[in-house]
């Protein structure tokens, strides 16, 4: 399918040199485009014969120039043509591989526009992709996921979505569903004919069955979204007891300032840490005691408002010192919170640390390290994979498995599980079969919804404008 309108965009970033830079184009102008804009080293139109003659996926050498027989050279470029359909967007598109930086890409991407392009907007090639039927809907949202990905778990499932794992088990709901209303549809029509009656019961076993796989996806969506949002850590304890040691350990850098002065840290600091591919967002607080300075205080509120908002608090103590009422205050502020307790500077323990008077909770243990000495510091993460239960995704995780990371996708998971609840009860309530169809199509306009079957244009709008430009 060809489009009317032919769009460009940088395909890579544009505000950092570099050696090379990518402008994209697709639409029915593309072979045109970059006929007029390009020249060979004898300064020759590089593509004399037009479109008809300008081989598909093959890299041309050759030079930029202004469009409207200007002679001004602007850069040397590779130039690679696909035709339609077998491109990226289904439609003819062209790749100008140039040099990088802001000013050349831009002169390039101009050379484009005049020859007759406009910008494209955000993720508009990808919307062409999925308009002209080259991907469905979830696989274009797993484009920008790829993009996105920070960990390796999101990665992976991103790329089995791309790959079409979630449509494909959409689409194999989605079959079972069109056969059960053509063979209810087939008897409505043409009761008189000599078409066997519909077996409600084998119907009734395939939506209770639609409804299984229906929910399975669903339910995967419990960790999907941990995956994909991270959850919340945050470290909280006394002054000086080594939080923002630990912090930095954690995230692989000196992002907090560390010192041995008490009270150094005085506000949140929050960065997202990768551990064993799940993704959390790990705070870093101020300790916590009376404090009479302002600041200070207003940060110690913080920590506490930060440690209620956390799914999981690890609680640092001091083995280089004896417990003091800070600690035990702390302690019993967290109690019923989800909390690991962690006594850091196991290298340095004072014989009056009184790990004996801790008032921890039944079965509760507290886990040793040392941040100077890196001891014990992957057994901290398994603790924390642990207690936050995300240790099973690292483990179970199947990468061809299909899981929802998507809020739209659950939601649409969610209503058509009611329309499959809805449907067994029309038949357990014996009511005119016809009135299933109903409740089975609703089903499938939401499963089409994940594919984008059944999107209205504010939705698809919506998707693509998250999308970076050229993408
Ligand atoms: N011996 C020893 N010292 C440590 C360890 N971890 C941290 N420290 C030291 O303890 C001091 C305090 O460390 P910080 O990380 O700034 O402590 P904090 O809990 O963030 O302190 P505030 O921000 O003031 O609340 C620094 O001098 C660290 O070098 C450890 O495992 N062993
Ligand atoms: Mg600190």
């Amino acid at each position: 399918m060809l489009s009317d309108e032919t769009i460009a965009a940088p395909a890579t970033l544009m505000n950092a040199p570099a050696a090379i830079g990518i402008i994209r184009i697709t639409g029915g102008k593309s072979a045109e485009i970059i006929s007029a804009i390009t020249v060979n080293k004898d300064a020759a139109p590089l593509f004399a014969g037009g479109r008809a003659s300008i081989k598909p996926r093959y890299m041309y050498h050759g030079f930029i120039t202004s469009p409207g027989g200007e002679a001004r050279l602007v850069d040397e470029a590779m130039i690679c043509f696909y035709k339609s359909p077998a491109s990226y967007t289904g439609e003819d598109m062209a790749e100008i591989f140039c040099h990088g930086g802001s000013y050349n890409m831009s002169k390039v991407l101009e050379a484009v526009l005049k020859a007759g392009a406009r910008s494209a907007e955000p993720g508009e090639f990808t919307k062409r992709a999925c308009i002209n039927a080259k991907i469905d809907l979830c696989q274009a949202e797993a484009v920008c996921d790829i993009i996105n990905s920070r960990t390796s778990a999101f990665h992976q499932i991103a790329v089995s979505q791309i790959k079409g794992s979630l449509s494909y088990e959409i689409n194999a709901v989605k079959n079972q569903l069109v056969a059960v209303i053509a063979d209810i549809e087939a008897n409505l029509d043409f009761p008189e004919e000599d078409i066997a009656p519909v077996d409600i019961d084998a119907v009734r076993e395939t939506l209770l069955g639609c409804r299984h796989k229906t929910f399975t996806l669903l339910a995967s969506y419990d960790y999907g979204r941990i995956i994909k949002e991270g959850l919340k850590i945050t470290i909280a304890g006394s002054p000086n007891v080594g939080k923002s040691s630990l912090f930095n350990l954690l995230l692989r850098e000196n992002r907090a300032i560390v010192t041995e002065i008490p009270g150094t840290t005085r506000d949140v600091i929050e960065e997202t840490v990768n551990i064993e591919g799940v993704a959390f967002a790990l705070a870093d607080t101020a300790g916590v005691r009376d404090a009479e300075d302002v600041v200070e205080k207003i940060g110690i509120e913080r920590t506490y408002e930060n440690i209620r908002g956390a799914d999981l608090c690890l609680v640092v103590l001091d083995a280089s010192r004896a417990v003091n009422d800070e600690d035990i205050r702390l302690l019993a502020e967290t109690e019923n919170l989800p909390r690991a307790i962690v006594i850091n500077k196991i290298d340095n323990t004072s014989a009056a640390f009184g790990y004996k008077c801790l008032p921890l909770k039944d079965n509760e243990t507290a886990i040793e390290i040392s941040v100077k000495e890196n001891a014990n510091i992957d057994a901290l993460k398994t603790l924390i994979l642990k207690k936050s239960g995300t240790l099973a995704i690292t483990s179970q995780h199947n990468a061809d498995r299909a899981v929802i990371t998507n809020a739209r996708h659950a939601a649409a998971l969610e209503t058509a599980l009611a329309s499959f609840d809805d449907a067994v009860e029309t038949i357990d309530s014996g009511s005119p079969i016809d009135l299933l169809t109903i409740d089975i199509r609703a089903a499938l306009s939401s499963l089409g919804e994940i594919v984008g079957e059944t999107v209205t244009d504010d939705i698809l709008h919506k998707i693509f404008e998250k999308f970076c430009i050229g993408k």
